[in-house]
């Protein structure tokens, strides 16, 4: 048990060395910027303008802002890994802030080892509360939900299982399927590299459908991607199209119609 959970704490501790490392070669000399989000058009339209006297104010405040992330979304992949029992796994997903401090996500996880047999395919969903910052430490919780199916012999159940006519014939098998789900608290720190990636490293405690012995520390490494939308990609003062519109494929608005009538602006356009 001692031993597991060392080597549990040795995966973690290995994930935050590849952290450290990552970033000290990736950014080295932007570990700790003003104006390290400066391309990203959110986060440029509050801070671009010239310092005034607030300087030294304005820069610390710009080196932790992290609040451009609201209403975006992106793509993050994942590696864990668990010493008791051995597991190793890998997630892909995608993940959205509602709010600057709220993140939510849903992935695809495969789990391989976890002390029940063979390995798992399944999604998890997940939430994290956050500070909106560069470096953002968060908790959170996540759920699995999970299957697998594999062939176990059948040679004395009495059953045609293939359908092949002959019974408990020699090598039948038949299919075993098997489902595993799970809730898991979690723990980690996000770290902006960039305006637009980020990477994590999280420790949650999965309680599996398993029973307490099959319950387990999974530390992970994440690697996320921001893909927007900027707030100034959706541009307000943009006709909102009718339901006309919408449902005719061939509707065009009549940019010279009178506009004071929406229905006589739209020209339905014939294949013929
Ligand atoms: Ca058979
Ligand atoms: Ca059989």
């Amino acid at each position: 048990m001692g031993r597991n959970y060392s080597s549990s704490f040795a995966a973690f501790r290995t994930g935050i060395i590849m952290l450290v490392m990552a970033l000290t070669c990736g950014c080295r000399g932007k570990l700790v910027s003003s104006k390290w989000a400066m391309d990203d058009p959110d986060y440029a339209a509050k801070y671009s303008k010239p310092y005034g006297d607030d300087k030294h104010q304005r820069m610390l405040k710009q080196a932790v802002d992290a609040r451009h992330v609201e209403g975006k979304s992106g793509w993050y992949a994942s590696g864990y890994g668990s010493g008791d029992p051995l597991t190793a796994g890998g997630e892909l997903g995608i993940f959205a802030y509602p709010d600057a401090m709220v993140e939510t996500r849903v992935g695809v996880m495969g789990l391989a080892g976890t002390r029940q047999q063979d390995w798992y395919v399944g999604l998890t969903p997940g939430i994290r509360l956050q500070t909106p910052t560069r470096f953002a430490p968060f908790i959170g919780v996540a759920g699995f939900l999970g299957g697998n199916s594999k062939d176990i012999p059948a040679e004395n159940d009495n059953i045609d299982n293939d359908g092949n006519g002959s019974v408990d014939e020699d090598d039948e098998v038949r299919s075993d399927s098997h489902f595993l789900g799970g809730i898991s608290p979690e723990i980690g720190a996000h770290y902006w590299l960039t305006s637009s990636s980020r990477l994590t490293v999280s420790g949650q405690y999965l309680f599996t459908t398993e029973g307490r012995a099959s319950d387990m520390w999974m530390f992970g490494l994440t690697f996320s991607v921001l893909t927007g939308p900027n707030k100034g990609d959706v541009d307000p003062s943009r006709d909102v199209p009718s339901a006309t519109e919408l449902s005719t494929p061939h509707a065009t608005r009549n940019a010279n119609a009178d506009s004071s009538s929406d229905a006589a602006a739209i020209h339905i356009e014939s294949d013929q």
